[in-house]
C-alpha cells in the first residue's frame, strides 16, 4: 500500500484520515524528514517535534483561511509537506527548492514569513485585530517555542493582547530547548508548571477518559462536549498568562494527536484569547537527535545510522567561529575584565567554548539581541570589556541600542559580527549583508573585517586596546588556512595593508574576499596591466591616504566586498574620493539592491549575481575602455555655475 503522505495534496486531505491513519501519517512524515534532511541538512529536531501538532492543526483548522503564524518558522517543514509542497520537499533549502522558513510568496499557506525569532505573537495579534476590524471570522493561531518567550518582542505583544483582540490562539511549544538549553526565569516558570503535581493527575484523568472511546474522528466529534469537559480538567492554573489576558490550558502532551485535536477544538470555540501549552520532544522519533538536540536543531547532511556528519576533509582550516572563540578564551587570561555575551547562540558563534573554559566570563542572555547590547553597555560602564558575539543579521534587531546605548556614551563594547556575508541555505532572513551600511554611519564606530583567520585574531586583540564601540565582521565557516601567530599584532586603526603596488588598477578588498581579489589582480596582470592589491582592513576610519594615492595614480579602482553595494565598502571609497575631489572611476563588486534568495551554496548565488572575479575583471575593463575613450574626446569646457570637476 502507498503512503498516506502521498495522498495529501492539500490540508483538506488530512481531514479524511482516521486517527489511526493520522498516526501512521506522523510516522511517514518523520521518515521523510529524516531521509531528506540526512541529505540536505536543515532543522531536523524542531520539525520532528511538531509532527503531531502540525497534523492536528490542519485537522482542526482551515488553512489558508485560518492563519498559522510560526515563530522563527524553522519548524514549518511538516506544514510544507501537508500544504502542497511535498514533491519539491527533497530540495528544501537548496537552489530552486522550498525555503527552510515560511515565505509568503511560496504558498498562500505561509501567511507570515520569518527567520528571526520573536515576531509571531505580534504578527498574529495584528492579524486578529485586522480580522476583528473587518468583522470576518477566520482563526489566527500563533505557534511559538518556549525560547520565543526570551524575546522582547514577544513580551511587547503579550502586554498588548488584552487591548487588541478578543480571539486569538497561542500555542506554546515547550521542548525546553532554544538551540542550546533554554535559559532564564520564564523557562524555569514553565518547568514549574510541568512539575506541578496537579499536571500528572490531570493528564492521567484525560488519558483514561479518552481511552474509553474508539480513536476515530467522527466518533470523537460526537462526544465533543465530554471531551471539552476533560480538556478543562487538564487546566493547571497559570496566573502569569491569565494576567496577560490569555486563558491557559495545559500542559498537554504534544505528541498525542487525539489530545491535541481535542484541545485545539476546545481552543477554537473560546471567545477569549487562549494559550495552549504543549510539551514536545525536540528530535522525537530519531534517537540521535533526541540524544543531541543542539546538533540536530539545525544540522548538515548526516548518516542516518550513526547520526554523524561526513568527516571534514583532511587539512580543512579551522572555521572563523572557532578561531574567534579560542582567541577570546586566550585573551581572558590577560584581561580580567573581558567577558563574552551571546544571545542564545553558543554553538553557532562557538562562544560555548568560553562557557566551557571560563563559565564566569560567559553570558547567554536568551534570544534577546537588544538586551544583549544594552547589557554589554551596562557592563562596560563598570569597567568590563564585553564582546557581543551576534550574527550580523540578528544584530539588526539591536540597532538603536548600538547608537543610543553604546556609541552615544562611547562605551567599550566589541561587536563580533558573525555570519557576515551569505548564509546560503537559510536565505534572505539570514544573509548578513547590511551591517556595513548600518554601522558605518554611527559616530565613533570603528569597522574592521579580516582577510583571514589570523587577521581576525589581530583585530580582536586590536579591539581590546581600543576605547569605544568597535565592530569586526567575519563570515561563516572555514578560514583561509593560514597559520595563527603566537602573539597577535595590534593593527594601526584606519590603515590598509598594501599587498602589492601597481599603477593602472588598484583592487581594494574588504574582508574575507581576498581570494577573489587575488584572482582579479592576477588575471589583469596577466593581461599586461600594473595592478595594486590592497587589503582595506578598515571601512571606518577608511584609509584616506591609500585611497588618495591610488586614486591619483591609477586609471581605475576596483572594490570587492561581501555586502550590498548600496552603503557598503565601495560606497565608502566613492565618498572618500569625492571628498578628495578625485574622479577616478570605481568598479564596485558586491550584492545588488535585492533580497538574495536561498540556495544550495554561496557559490551558486555568487555565480548568479556575479559576485566573483569574472565580474570584477569585466567591470574594470569596461571602465578602462571608457577612460581611454574619454582621453581622445575633445576637451570639455567648464560651464559657469556648474559643478564639473577637472581631472
Ligand atoms: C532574532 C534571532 N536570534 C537568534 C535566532 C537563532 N535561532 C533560531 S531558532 C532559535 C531557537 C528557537 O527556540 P524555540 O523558539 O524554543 O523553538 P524550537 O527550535 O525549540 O522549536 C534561535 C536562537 C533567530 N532565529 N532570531
Amino acid at each position: 500500500m502507498g503512503r498516506y503522505l502521498d495522498m495529501i495534496n492539500t490540508p483538506a486531505d488530512v481531514k479524511l484520515l482516521t486517527l489511526d491513519q493520522l498516526q501512521t501519517l506522523a510516522q511517514e512524515i518523520r521518515d521523510e524528514l529524516i531521509t531528506v534532511l540526512s541529505k540536505t541538512g536543515g532543522h531536523l529536531g524542531p520539525n520532528l517535534g511538531v509532527v503531531e501538532l502540525t497534523i492536528a492543526l490542519h485537522r482542526v483548522f482551515e488553512s489558508p483561511k485560518d492563519r498559522f503564524v510560526w515563530d522563527v518558522s524553522h519548524q514549518v517543514y511538516v506544514h510544507k509537506l501537508l500544504t502542497g509542497r511535498r514533491e519539491s520537499f527533497h530540495k528544501i533549502r537548496q537552489s530552486g527548492g522550498p525555503m527552510g522558513f515560511a515565505y509568503r510568496s511560496e504558498s498562500p499557506h505561509d501567511c507570515f514569513g520569518a527567520g528571526h525569532a520573536g515576531t509571531a505573537l505580534s504578527a498574529a495579534l495584528g492579524m486578529a485585530a485586522a480580522r476583528d476590524h473587518a468583522k470576518t471570522d477566520e482563526h489566527v493561531v500563533c505557534i511559538a517555542g518556549d525560547a520565543a518567550l526570551t524575546n522582547g518582542i514577544t513580551y511587547e505583544a503579550l502586554n498588548n493582547i488584552k487591548n487588541s483582540t478578543k480571539r486569538l490562539i497561542v500555542i506554546l511549544n515547550d521542548n525546553e530547548w532554544s538551540i542550546a538549553k533554554n535559559v532564564g526565569a520564564m523557562s524555569e516558570y514553565l518547568n514549574r508548571i510541568v512539575r506541578h503535581p496537579s499536571y500528572a493527575a490531570a493528564h492521567k484523568r484525560m488519558e483514561h477518559f479518552l481511552g474509553r472511546f474508539p480513536r476515530v474522528g467522527p466518533e470523537l466529534a460526537q462526544i465533543g462536549h465530554k471531551v471539552e469537559e476533560a480538556v478543562k480538567g487538564m487546566i493547571v492554573p497559570s496566573l502569569l498568562f491569565e494576567e496577560f489576558g490569555l486563558r491557559y490550558i495545559g500542559p498537554v502532551d504534544g505528541h498525542n494527536t487525539a489530545l491535541l485535536i481535542d484541545a485545539l477544538q476546545w481552543a477554537k470555540r473560546q471567545d477569549v484569547p487562549v494559550l495552549l501549552h504543549i510539551l514536545t520532544k525536540k528530535g522525537k522519533g530519531y534517537e540521535k537527535a533526541l540524544e543531541d538536540p543542539q546538533t540536530f536543531h539545525g544540522c548538515g547532511p548526516f548518516d542516518i545510522a550513526t547520526g554523524k556528519s561526513p568527516a571534514k576533509k583532511e587539512g580543512t582550516p579551522p572555521n572563523y567561529q572557532d578561531v574567534f572563540a579560542d582567541a577570546i578564551v586566550r585573551f581572558c587570561d590577560v584581561n580580567s575584565k573581558l567577558v563574552g555575551i551571546t544571545a542564545a547562540m553558543p554553538s553557532g558563534t562557538s562562544l560555548g567554548k568560553l562557557q566551557e573554559a571560563k563559565p564566569d566570563r560567559y553570558f547567554d542572555v536568551g534570544i534577546a539581541e537588544e538586551h544583549a547590547v544594552v547589557f554589554a553597555a551596562g557592563m562596560a560602564t563598570m569597567g568590563y570589556r564585553p564582546v557581543c558575539a551576534i550574527y550580523s543579521t540578528f544584530l539588526q534587531r539591536a540597532y538603536d541600542c548600538i547608537i543610543h546605548d553604546v556609541a552615544l556614551q562611547n562605551l567599550d563594547v566589541i561587536f563580533a559580527m558573525d555570519r557576515a556575508g551569505l548564509s546560503a541555505n537559510d536565505g534572505p532572513t539570514h544573509h548578513g549583508v547590511f551591517d556595513i551600511a548600518y554601522a558605518r554611519c554611527v559616530p565613533r564606530a570603528i569597522l574592521m573585517a579580516p582577510k583571514d583567520e589570523d587577521e581576525l585574531v589581530d583585530m580582536l586583540w586590536t579591539a581590546l586596546q581600543h576605547h569605544g564601540p568597535i565592530f569586526v565582521r567575519y563570515p561563516r565557516g572555514a578560514g583561509e588556512g593560514v597559520p595563527i601567530k603566537e602573539r597577535p599584532a595590534i593593527l594601526p586603526l584606519g590603515k590598509a595593508e598594501v599587498l602589492q603596488h601597481g599603477t593602472d588598477v588598484a583592487v581594494i578588498f574588504y574582508g574575507a574576499v581576498s581570494k577573489m581579489a587575488h584572482e582579479t589582480a592576477a588575471v589583469l596582470q596577466a593581461e599586461g596591466l600594473s595592478v595594486a592589491l590592497i587589503n582595506a582592513r578598515f571601512c571606518k576610519p577608511i584609509d584616506r591616504d591609500v585611497i588618495e594615492k591610488y586614486g591619483r595614480i591609477c586609471k581605475v579602482l576596483c572594490t570587492i566586498e561581501d555586502h550590498v553595494l548600496m552603503g557598503g565598502f565601495g560606497s565608502a571609497v566613492l565618498e572618500t574620493l569625492d571628498d578628495l575631489r578625485i574622479d577616478t572611476p570605481v568598479a564596485r563588486v558586491g550584492w545588488p539592491d535585492n533580497f538574495i534568495e536561498h540556495a544550495s551554496s554561496n557559490k551558486d548565488l555568487q555565480d548568479k549575481y556575479g559576485l566573483n572575479s569574472k565580474t570584477a575583471i569585466a567591470k574594470v575593463k569596461d571602465l578602462l575602455l571608457e577612460a581611454s575613450e574619454e582621453r581622445v574626446k575633445p576637451p570639455q569646457f567648464r560651464v559657469l555655475g556648474a559643478t564639473a570637476r577637472t581631472a
